[in-house]
């Protein structure tokens, strides 16, 4: 049972969103084509899905600016943008995304004391979003997993992957995903590989 986890996909994390991911939008049409013809079994998606006084927001924090490191609940979080707030045009899928096929949507980042980039656990681990039960329940024995953002919910929504999803194989697709900060992303591939994740491009997916 081959799954596709799509993390992310959110205006919020394209150009135009608030927390924009560079040539975030770029990988949709590639997203499109590993739906259509990537011989998926089951295709599952993630959304952030904050409320307006997240904590991750800056906003909640007085005298941080986006993009500082702060605290939340007494570790430290990187200071966000407010973005992805609930029922929020920002929060929703990218237009072009293709959702027909999408079977299940986990949302995450409800709580607002603790970041999830995951779409697996909260960030402190404390609580389970439901998305490896569901995955376990279909009987997935391998999941490829693409997105926005390379260096944060897709890392770590695949690192999580293969420790909650023992035997599952994990696979990132590097053109299906995009980061915000170069670094960031090469780091994400090594922390990746480090766990026996491998990466592919989609055109070893779909020809
Ligand atoms: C994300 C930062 C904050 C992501 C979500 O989807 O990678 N990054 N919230
Ligand atoms: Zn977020």
């Amino acid at each position: 049972m081959k799954a596709l986890l799509l993390v992310d996909i959110q205006n919020g994390f394209c150009p135009g969103g608030n927390l924009p991911v560079p040539d975030g939008d770029s990988i949709v049409p590639v997203v499109n084509r590993l739906i259509d013809k990537g011989g998926y079994d089951l295709i599952v998606a993630s959304q952030d899905w904050h409320p307006a006084n997240h904590g991750s927001f800056a906003s909640q924090h007085p005298g941080k600016a986006p993009f500082e490191m702060g605290e939340l609940s007494g570790q430290p979080q990187m200071m966000w943008p407010d973005h992805c707030v609930q029922g929020t045009q920002d929060a929703a899928f990218h237009p072009l995304l293709d959702t027909a096929k999408i079977v299940y949507v986990q949302k995450k980042g409800e709580n607002p004391a603790v970041d999830s980039y995951s779409a697996f656990r909260d960030n402190d681990h404390a609580a389970l979003t439901g998305l490896a039960d569901y995955l376990k329940a279909k009987g997935v024995t391998a999941l490829d997993v693409c997105g926005l953002a390379t260096d944060y919910c897709v890392k770590f929504s695949a690192l999580d992957a293969v420790d909650m999803l023992p035997g599952v194989k994990v696979r990132f697709i590097a053109d299906a995903s995009r980061g915000i900060d170069p670094a960031g992303v090469e780091k994400a591939i090594a922390d990746m590989a480090a766990k026996g994740i491998e990466t592919v491009n989609s055109s070893a997916i779909v020809s």
